[in-house]
């Protein structure tokens, strides 16, 4: 269980000033994209939570202002703002003084300890303004800073009392500086997956979400009594169920396990790890302790039961999980992370606590509930016959595979075979394929023409997959193989080009060609995305051309109206339907010069609540290449 130490001066350790933060925002929070934007909110919810856990806060709060800002308040002890030993308040280290945090120690002031658990100073260093309100000992204290430097005085190291109050508690108004973010518009449904995910880890905790930004306050509030067993129930609604969720719990060297699981008739797995409430995007100890017993246990049952023979060989940890939906959440101590995002657990005593809890109780359970265990086992028999099927499949694509990557049907390859400067478009429709044949630098742009519908690989087995034409073509062409729940012989190391461009008629609801172009890359070369290949191409919807001045070309229906109140004069507006409408000229400049095209980058923004893969895609916009070489020069300066 997170304990909380007294907290006293030494807890506090000074690292480094705000300043760092701001030359350097991606490194304590990520990245200065949306992602990052809406870490902001997280990291400030967070310490609530902490609150929480320390048993003294129920109620969390988090409101979008109409101005941009947001505000979370909570009903906990409310930060300290007595004199510190170095003559000021409290709240005013708190939040000037970058702190070790939960990474480092189990500090005072951050125990989870995730992917940038630096906390408040942080997200104060990277706001316009952050307003603060402590409600303690009867009185309301107030502090103000702008861009982490403090605005208000101290009188004696203490803050201005603004009023009375008998409650207690903590309010935080913020908002994201725009000289920091490229984009200052919180998500709102990104921010509420998050809280409600919060609030099934934490189920005597309610969470409060208001969207005040639009004409209507949205309101929702958040509370799961069920916990994870509620978490996994809704991960798997619309699902086809296969039992009951499953739930253990227990202890083991000092680590809180808790455990749910349930079977849907899919073919994939969906196993998520926590570490005092957060998540851990690249998995750890707790998800292998677990799965290492887990397969071992099905295995047992399965040979006493008879279903494997002796001859037969074990089913392997995929088969095992085939169709498993799980989360595993551990309370930990001293959690340590390792990792590229380092979000992957790594403290080996988590591995041995999970398995040995979920090794007794899993056992417990399917000895009283044969039924249940037989299903599950039938699962992993559906699952090691699909495996053999694709095992077959994949040995004929690979033999094919060889020496088709030229005589690869419709791509028009490029001719440099250097994988960082080249490109491949995949254009939906041979019209649009043969306009961009044309139009593109053969030297570092490839395009492949894709035909109509492509096959929808959520729901279809592995061998269907493999015999549709069109992913097979792209297989091939970026040549690195592709990974499935049952084996991984993807290599991302032998991608053939730096940047997979989809390119599709702007008419086209982006979103919705992602639906079925991007499943198959999540699901079989999800690399391709985490690693950041994958784009869209943001072809313009119309061409304005005035009488007088410049013709511009306009992205979409907001670029218009803008268009429309900027420009007083008259002038020809003309709509392309499709790519096809545009001459080559056009084309390239439009949607393949990198020097003006519009280009937005597929990111997994939220890979767990997603109820289906398609949700879990999103574009961040990444501008043509000048501005953008602009943009990483500012960077390079700061860097200093
Ligand atoms: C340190 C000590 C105490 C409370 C907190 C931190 C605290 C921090 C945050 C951040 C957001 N909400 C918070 N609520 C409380 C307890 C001090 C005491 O009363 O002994």
């Amino acid at each position: 269980m997170t304990k909380k130490t007294t907290y006293d001066a030494d807890s506090i350790s000074v690292l480094e000033g705000l300043e760092a933060v701001r030359k350097r925002p991606g490194m304590y929070i990520g990245s200065v994209s949306r992602k990052g934007l809406n870490h902001l909110i997280y990291e400030i919810v967070d310490n609530s939570v902490d609150e929480h856990l320390a048993g003294y806060c129920s109620e969390i709060q988090v409101f979008l202002e109409k101005d941009g800002s947001c505000t979370v308040s909570d009903n906990g002890r409310g930060i300290p703002v007595d004199l510190h030993a170095k003559g000021v308040s409290a709240e005013r280290l708190v939040f000037t003084t970058l702190h070790a945090g939960g990474k480092f120690d189990d500090s005072v002031y951050k125990t989870s300890g995730g992917l940038h658990g630096v906390g408040s100073s942080v997200v104060n260093a990277l706001s316009t303004y952050l307003d603060i309100e402590v409600s303690r000992d009867g009185y309301i204290h107030h502090d103000h800073y702008e861009r982490g430097v403090p605005t208000i005085e101290l009188k004696d190291g203490l803050l201005p009392v603004i009023g009375k109050t008998k409650a207690t508690g903590t309010k935080i108004n913020f908002l994201p500086d725009p000289e920091i973010f490229e984009k200052t518009r919180f998500q709102a449904e990104e921010v509420k997956s998050r809280l409600h995910e919060t609030a099934y880890l934490n189920p005597e905790l309610t969470i409060i979400f208001e969207d005040r930004r639009g004409e209507q306050t949205e309101h929702v509030e958040f509370h799961e009594e069920n916990g994870i067993v509620g978490f996994v129930e809704d991960l798997n609604k619309n699902k086809e169920k296969i039992h009951d969720v499953i739930y253990f719990k227990g202890e083991s060297e000092g680590i809180l396990v808790e455990g749910a699981f349930q079977y849907v008739n899919e073919f994939h797995e969906n196993v998520l790890g926590f570490c005092n409430n957060i998540y851990n995007a690249e998995g750890g100890t707790h998800l292998t302790g677990f799965k290492t017993v887990f397969t071992t246990v099905i295995n047992n049952y399965a040979r006493e039961l008879g279903i494997l023979k002796e001859k037969d060989a074990n089913f392997t940890g995929a088969d095992v999980r085939n169709g498993m939906t799980a989360v595993i959440s551990i309370k930990h101590p001293a959690p340590r992370f390792e990792g590229q995002t380092k979000t992957k657990l790594d403290n080996q005593d988590a591995s041995r606590a999970v398995s040995k809890v979920a090794g007794e109780e899993i056992v417990r359970y399917f000895d009283r509930n044969l039924e249940t265990l037989k299903s599950v086992i039938g699962c992993a028999e559906k699952a090691a016959k699909i495996r053999k099927t694709e095992e077959r499949a994949k040995t004929n694509l690979l033999s094919k595979q060889k020496y088709s990557f030229d005589s690869n049907g419709k791509l028009a390859n490029c001719e440099s075979r250097d994988p960082s400067k080249c490109e491949i478009f995949i254009v939906e429709g041979d019209s649009a394929g043969g306009s961009a044949k044309t139009a593109r630098d053969r030297n570092f742009q490839a395009i492949l023409p894709i035909r109509g519908k492509i096959l929808n690989v959520e729901k279809a087995s592995i061998d269907k997959v493999l015999a549709n034409a069109e992913i097979k073509a792209m297989i091939n062409a970026f040549g690195c193989g592709f990974s499935e729940g049952y084996g991984n012989d993807f290599d991302i190391s032998k991608l053939r080009y730096d940047k997979i461009i989809i390119m599709a008629d702007a008419a086209v609801d982006g979103a919705h060609i992602s639906t079925l172009l991007l499943t198959p890359f999540y699901r079989f070369m999800a690399d391709l995305i985490y690693e950041g290949h994958v784009y869209i191409a943001m072809p313009p919807l119309y061409k304005a051309m005035p009488a007088r001045g410049q013709e511009e070309y306009l992205y979409d229906d907001k670029a218009l109206e803008q268009y429309r109140k900027r420009h007083k004069g008259s002038f020809t507006l003309q709509r392309y339907k499709g790519l096809g409408e545009m001459d080559p000229d056009q084309l390239w400049e439009t949607t393949l010069n990198p020097e003006t095209r519009i280009l937005k980058r597929v990111e997994i923004e939220d890979a767990r609540m997603a109820s289906s893969v398609t949700e879990m895609l999103m574009g961040t916009e990444v501008p043509p290449r000048r501005a953008f070489i602009y943009e990483q020069a500012c960077d390079a300066e700061l860097d200093v």
